[in-house]
């Protein structure tokens, strides 16, 4: 059985769609960032990366939820596109946008506006702005297709969906819809997925640590350990 190691974090939930999605069973293993458990060696000898998601599936390791989304597909043959040079053209593009765009910018826009210390207003603003200029691009894209690969739904819908559910929260805005209007409806279609379900449910699995303490911090921005020495 793979073992799936997780939080309840946008990279991490999008592999929980996508092995809700291809009924394959599963051992939810959670891993709390913010105990620090992502920088013990059991878990990097799995993600030398120390992030969340990450699976074992037997002997074979996979790290980054777009590698493990690809590998799932490729391994059950389910939610890709027709194997052709323009079906995998798109797969990849559209895969690798929200892989270096859609997540960095969405995460790095959170980091920002929700955690960093003032003076910040430059950050902000340059994450805030990338951030949505990405989503604009998935909206307009969107106003001509049902997924993001047309009328086929795919794991790049998987990857987008991890993040699209934080728009309001990476904006700061609980109105950020309102501008989104095709995203809106791609975002609503895939909610009503009993596979979403399923994959919001493992919120009721494991009560993961919610203070943002001191070592919580240090666990999770130990870059900040610089600025004190
Ligand atoms: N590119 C990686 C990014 C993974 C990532 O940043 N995971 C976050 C949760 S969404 C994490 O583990 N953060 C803990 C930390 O930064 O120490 C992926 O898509 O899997």
């Amino acid at each position: 059985m793979i073992r799936f190691h997780y939080n309840l974090a946008p990279n991490p939930m999008k592999v929980a769609l996508c092995l809700e999605e291809m009924g394959l069973p599963y051992e939810p293993v959670p891993v709390d960032t913010r105990k620090g458990e992502q920088h013990l060696p059991a878990f990097t000898a799995i993600n030398p990366n120390a992030k969340c998601p990450a699976i074992e599936d037997g002997d074979v390791k996979v790290f980054d939820s777009n590698a493990i989304l690809l590998y799932l597909a490729e391994k059950t043959g389910q939610f890709l596109p027709p194997d052709t040079p323009a079906g995998r053209a798109e797969l990849y593009s559209w895969l690798m946008f929200v892989a270096t765009g859609i997540g960095p910018y969405s995460g790095q826009c959170v980091h920002f506006r929700h955690v960093a210390p003032e003076p910040k207003e430059y950050a902000v603003n340059r994450y805030d702005y990338e951030a949505w200029r990405h989503w604009m691009i998935v909206d307009e894209h969107l106003a001509t297709r049902t997924w993001m690969l047309g009328d086929t739904y795919t794991i790049v819908d998987m990857a987008l969906w991890g993040w699209a559910r934080m728009v309001p929260y990476v904006s700061g805005n609980s109105d950020a819809w309102a501008q989104l209007p095709n995203f809106k409806r791609w975002f609503d279609a895939m909610q009503l997925r009993p596979a979403v379900q399923r994959a919001e449910a493992l919120k009721t699995r494991h009560t993961f640590k919610a203070e943002l303490d001191d070592a919580a911090r240090k666990a999770l921005y130990p870059q900040n350990e610089r600025l004190r020495a």
